[in-house]
């Protein structure tokens, strides 16, 4: 009998796992220790050898031809293989002649995208270092399309981003303390089982399931019913999507005007209220925010919004807002107005208490974090200073030197000559895709590394295959994540792909520059390099330290863990004066004279309601939430069995309420096309009571496909839901990426059914 192969350890964005060969099949075991595995695992098998891997180097030939430019084709034109020296010696010389005539800044070389879970051969961190070390730097981008709104806000009224996100309640805290959790956009399992760099344990569901055996309510506000797990026993609010800051205004009133605020807590902790409570009361506008008042722009009874308001009052009440809420335009808003509220409350500070931004969104917040450092790649020094806010994308390449507004600056969009991306898919990030398409049609060259033939790689000049994370070796660690994993390669490259590492070390000789980008490493001499961070940190704690060898032969190594101290919300609880928020008063600002002092319309000084200019009309009667899918993460593997198995007629599927589909004439399992001014996509319906009426869902990821890429408006086929989503900002303020919502109109689709092509390889 054959001995059972040797799994070997690995790790992803979802989830630490083993893998290895069995009879030639690729098998992926979770570990052990994971009570509850994320089954995005299985998207692995097929996916690593499927015909969507890029195999060679190609270069466009209208590129080829013509050399450089402005050019419509990309996306729609042919592709020529060439040699790894011959691709690499012209894309050295192309980098040199944008630097040379252009200056580093005609770079962009932002390149957002989640790539792998391995700390070394992150793409996006190699390609910053390999910009900055070879050609002196490139236009970046701030914020993220996670968070791009809350980035920028949340540090005006209560703290940094991570302090109010990732230190703050832990799950722990919730199990032990708290008495209400009313989750704004929910805490769905699906996003909380995913997490950049990997995480050992997905503890949530179990979680939610001891909070509530111990009487924890849960309070699921969301426009989808799946948002939060029947296991925890959610009760199910369902406001129209992009009303949640009118909804709290309603609860915050009903606080007020029933006297169940906490004034104790707001004379000590907070500053600002005044304004908001002219604003709250209607002594400012002659509005009174009641829960009447609301109860009509949310489409929520009086009573509910009220009663939830009553029954959070005077417990150990935790609100939690889902990263979505703030993805759309003011996403702002809702940000901060439940910060206003949970201070009415009074419990932020407390064990379980409080306001904990997207605890829930994703599965390394509300855990503790590890108190040794761990691997990640230095990015070297960026030359450039120019900026823009992530999601400024398509602004930036079709208005060179237009101006902007960001957080109180006036800024210039950069004049970009040449776009690099690793390891990331703006035909899955991106809003209005048909927008991008004519972004891309006026830089000089796009430069794209990648595992597989995205619609990103489709658009561009010229197209490197890139390893993909099972092909190499690398560390695996997450911030709150004490399992620290020895990411063992399970398998060969696939055709003549290489890692980004070594293209860029590549083409850092042929710029004179590979001693700066690989300071003489290679893969394996990086990994013990980063390795050692991590030793002297548990030599510093006394603790033992294993070589790097010893860890590369376990796979494994639990690091040790900091307190769960509630972060600094609860230091400011504890000493108001001691430790004060960083916030321009030191406490938690209700109003903000510096926001009022940049006098937008779209941001004003304090938390407000603005309705949105994309919500449904005569011609596009319905929402549309275009939200994270269940099967797979945003765009990757997509042409994996997990993620491919799920859809209907080869297309992504779209949830309609019942009484939408009956007045539609759409039957459970019909093509639909989802369509407004921007674009149009076909789906497959799947009628449910899980949406609220007036709403659809169409989940991101599934690959643009466009049914005739010569058309400029071309209909996708597959159902990616960036067609139709409106490239704005959130506000002036953060100028962030609003890609939740969007309004449509849907019908039932009779006419012929294309073929889906986005998973084959061009030419
Ligand atoms: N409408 C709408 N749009 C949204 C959102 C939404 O809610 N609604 N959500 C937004 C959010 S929160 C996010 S974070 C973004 C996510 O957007 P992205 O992070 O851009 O999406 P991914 O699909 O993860 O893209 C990663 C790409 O890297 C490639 N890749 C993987 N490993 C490697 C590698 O080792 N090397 C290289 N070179 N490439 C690699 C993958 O094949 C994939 O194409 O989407 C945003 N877009
Ligand atoms: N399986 C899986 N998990 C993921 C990801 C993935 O791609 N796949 N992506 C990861 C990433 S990068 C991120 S940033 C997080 C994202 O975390 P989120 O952005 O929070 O995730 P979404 O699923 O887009 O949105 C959560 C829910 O908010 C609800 N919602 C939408 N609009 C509104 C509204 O106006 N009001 C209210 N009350 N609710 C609303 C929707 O019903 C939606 O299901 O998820 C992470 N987890
Ligand atoms: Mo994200």
């Amino acid at each position: 009998m054959n001995a059972p192969p040797r799994l070997k350890p690995h790790s992803s964005h979802w989830g630490v796992f083993s893998a290895g060969w069995r009879d030639g099949t690729l098998v992926v075991e979770p570990h052990p220790g994971d009570p509850d595995p994320n089954p995005l695992l299985q998207n692995f098998p097929d996916a690593l050898r499927h015909r969507a891997r890029v195999a060679q180097p190609m270069v466009r030939r209208g590129w080829l031809e013509r050399g450089p430019g402005k050019d419509d084709r990309r996306g729609r034109d042919e592709f020529i293989p060439m040699a790894w020296d011959k691709v690499l010696d012209l894309l050295a010389g192309e980098l040199a002649r944008v630097r040379d005539v252009h200056g580093a800044g005609a770079i962009f070389g932002g390149s957002y995208g989640w790539s792998s879970a391995g700390r070394f051969h992150h793409a996006q961190s190699q390609v910053h270092r390999f910009l900055n070390t070879a050609l002196g730097g490139y236009v970046k981008s701030v914020n993220s399309y996670s968070a791009g709104a809350s980035a920028v806000i949340l540090p005006h009224f209560l703290g940094p981003f991570e302090a109010v996100s990732r230190r703050n309640v832990t799950w722990d805290q919730v199990v032990a303390h708290t008495e209400i959790c009313v989750a704004f956009g929910g805490m769905a399992l699906k996003n909380s089982m995913v997490a950049s760099g990997g995480v050992s344990r997905h503890v949530e569901r179990q979680s939610m399931v001891a909070a509530a055996a111990r009487g924890c309510a849960f309070v699921n506000v969301s426009p989808l019913r799946d948002d939060l797990p029947t296991e925890a026993g959610a009760e199910w609010i369902a406001p129209v999507p992009g009303t949640d800051t009118a909804m709290m205004l309603g609860m915050a009133h009903t606080l007020l005007a029933e006297g169940l605020h906490d004034a104790a807590f707001i004379e000590r902790y907070c500053s600002g209220w005044e304004v908001f409570e002219a604003y709250l009361t209607g002594r400012a506008d002659g509005v009174a925010k009641t829960a009447d008042w609301a109860a009509a722009i949310c489409g929520v009874p009086a009573d509910t919004i009220a009663g939830l308001a009553r029954r959070m009052a005077g417990k150990r009440s935790l609100i939690v807002l889902a990263h979505s809420l703030q993805r759309a335009e003011h996403g702002e808003q809702p940000i901060w107005m439940a910060g206003v509220l949970a201070a009415m409350l009074g419990q932020i500070g407390l064990p379980g208490g409080g306001y904990n931004y997207a605890l829930g969104s994703i599965a390394h917040y509300g855990k503790r974090h590890n108190a040794v450092p761990t691997a990640a790649l230095p990015q070297g020094k960026n030359g450039v200073g120019a900026f823009i806010p992530v999601a400024r994308i398509s602004d930036m390449l079709l208005n060179p030197g237009a101006p902007f507004d960001y957080d109180g600056k006036r800024m210039e969009y950069p004049d970009i000559r040449l776009v690099y991306w690793a390891g990331g898919n703006p035909f899955h990030h991106h809003q209005d895709l048909n927008r991008l398409r004519r972004a891309f049609a006026a830089v000089e060259t796009l430069v794209v590394h990648e595992i597989a033939w995205t619609a990103t790689a489709r658009h561009a000049d010229i197209v490197l295959p890139t390893t993909m994370t099972l092909e190499r070796e690398d560390i695996g660690a997450a911030p709150t994540d004490p399992l620290m994993v020895a990411m063992h390669r399970i398998a060969e490259p696939f055709g003549e792909a290489r890692d980004d590492f070594d293209i860029f070390a590549e083409l850092a000789e042929r710029l004179g520059q590979r001693e700066a980008f690989t300071e003489g490493r290679d893969a394996r001499g990086w990994l013990r390099h980063l390795y050692a961070a991590t030793q002297k940190g548990l030599e510093a704690k006394g603790l033992p330290a294993p070589s790097f060898d010893e860890f590369w032969e376990a796979g494994f190594m639990t690091l040790p863990q900091g307190e769960d101290d509630g972060g600094i919300l609860r230091a400011f609880r504890d000493d108001p004066d001691g430790a004060a928020l960083p916030t321009r008063t030191g406490r938690i600002q209700l109003s903000s004279e510096t926001i009022a002092g940049f006098g937008y319309a779209d941001c004003p000084g304090h938390p407000a309601w603005l309705a949105q200019q994309d919500a449904p009309a005569a011609d596009r009667p319905l929402w549309l939430v275009a939200n994270q899918p269940a099967t797979r993460l945003h765009s990757q593997f997509d042409f994996g069995g997990h993620s491919n198995g799920a859809k209907r007629r080869g297309r992504e599927v779209m949830r309609v309420h019942p009484s939408d589909a009956a007045s539609r004439g759409i039957a459970d399992g019909d093509i639909v096309r989802l369509f407004n001014a921007r674009g149009a996509c076909l789906a497959t319906a799947a009628v449910s009571e899980d949406v609220r009426a007036g709403v659809v869902q169409l989940p991101t990821g599934a690959w643009y496909d466009p049914e005739d890429p010569e058309d400029a408006q071309a209909l996708c086929v597959h159902g990616n839901p960036n067609v139709l989503t409106r490239d704005v900002g959130t506000s002036s303020l953060a100028q962030g990426c609003t890609g939740q919502l969007t309004s449509v109109e849907v019908e039932r689709f009779t006419g012929n059914l294309p073929p889906i092509r986005a998973f084959d390889p061009p030419g």
